[in-house]
């Protein structure tokens, strides 16, 4: 038998089994390759006597050209066979019912830090961020926290590092220190955010929110932080006339140094801010120590302000009736779907939750 016709059975016989494009290919290369064995029979035409050579070429040409095709129908069929095992896998079934849509919630405690942020905007506080992880200089130094106080202990404070140098945030102060350390006075802004302390009871959460606030000018004195709380305590609580009392109290930051209290009655089962002979603390606050100021490189002799801190969550329990401070960290989807807020633009197409 010639090489062509061996050629020709062997490789008719290869395209009939079972073959990925690559091995097709492949077949491809093997036979029209530069080194193909059909390209090697053309070269080899010289070689072949004149009076074969007619018919040995006439030959090769015929195998060649049923070899090509057999390629590319092999081709072909691998291509419509992927094709249609793809169409078959990716069937829609348009009968199917359709997903449910399901409107996500605003938790509480974002509800309120977007109340709490909107009031202090309107009488001139801008918002500022800072990072959860902090350096010990920006949490307490930079505070007048001494090196002794009982809040850096370790049974307070969740250390980051043996050295004690880095730590979750206790409070959101550090983030007024750094906007202080970058900026230049006068300060009028508000820091709202995540807080860290080592503590779970009934009312106290690991992770907790606070805001808090800071205005330094050249002329800023007590007066101005009491009228700024009795603004924000009315207008948080929606009341026209609220009871405010400053108890005389101690922080390392502030000097002199309150606790506020607000007044409340309780009517048919519910809490009313506002009026009554009960109080309840709901801030702390004070003249930003000297201390602090010269720390972050502010002239103490030429400008002075105040500061303050609110606790975020049992603000938010108090407004909206909620009365177990661990349910706010739970995720628990019926408890959002209960005490969680609609977003400002509700979907056209909201049908409803669905969970
Ligand atoms: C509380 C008390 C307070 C501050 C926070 C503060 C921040 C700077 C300088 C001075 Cl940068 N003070 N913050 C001042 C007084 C009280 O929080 O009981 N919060 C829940």
């Amino acid at each position: 038998m010639s090489d062509i016709k061996k050629i020709k059975d062997n490789f008719i016989l290869k395209l009939k089994e079972n073959l990925d494009l690559n091995q097709v290919n492949q077949i491809k290369t093997d036979l029209f390759g530069k080194t193909g064995l059909i390209s090697s029979q053309f070269k080899m035409m010289g070689k072949v006597p004149e009076e074969e050579r007619k018919k040995f070429a006439s030959n090769l040409n015929l195998v060649k050209d049923e070899l090509q095709n057999l390629i590319t129908a092999k081709i072909d069929d691998i291509e419509t066979k992927e094709i249609n095992q793809k169409l078959e896998k990716e069937k829609i079934d348009i009968t199917l019912p359709e997903r449910p849509f399901v409107q996500g919630k605003i938790h509480p405690v974002s509800q309120v830090i977007d109340e709490i942020s909107s009031i202090f905007s309107e009488i001139g506080f801008s918002v500022e961020e800072g990072p959860d992880v902090e350096n010990e200089y920006n949490n307490f130094t930079a505070l007048n926290t001494p090196d002794n106080h009982p809040a850096r202990d370790m049974h307070d404070t969740f250390y980051l590092d043996d050295k004690k140098e880095l730590l979750l945030r206790t409070h959101t102060s550090p983030v007024q220190i750094r906007t202080m350390l970058n900026d230049k006075p006068p300060f009028k802004i508000i820091a709202p955010g995540r807080t860290y302390r080592s503590d779970s009871d009934q009312t106290h959460t690991p992770m907790f929110h606070q805001v808090e606030g800071l205005h330094i000018d050249k002329d800023i004195n007590m007066g101005h932080l009491k009228g700024c709380l009795n603004y924000f305590i009315k207008e948080f609580f929606e009341v026209n006339k609220i009871k405010m009392r400053f108890r005389p109290s101690h922080f390392p930051f502030t000097e002199p140094s309150a606790e506020v209290d607000i007044g409340y009655e309780i009517k048919d089962g519910k809490i009313v801010i506002g009026e009554g002979d009960k109080w309840l603390e709901v801030l702390g606050c004070g003249m930003v120590h000297p201390n602090v100021l010269k720390n972050v490189k502010v002239n103490p002799d030429e400008f002075q302000g105040y500061a303050f801190g609110i606790g975020i969550d049992r603000l938010a329990m108090l407004k909206y009736g909620i009365n177990d401070l661990r349910a706010f960290f739970d995720c628990d989807y019926r408890w959002l779907n209960h005490f969680g807020f609609d977003p400002v633009d509700v979907p056209s197409n909201y049908r409803g939750l669905s969970r």
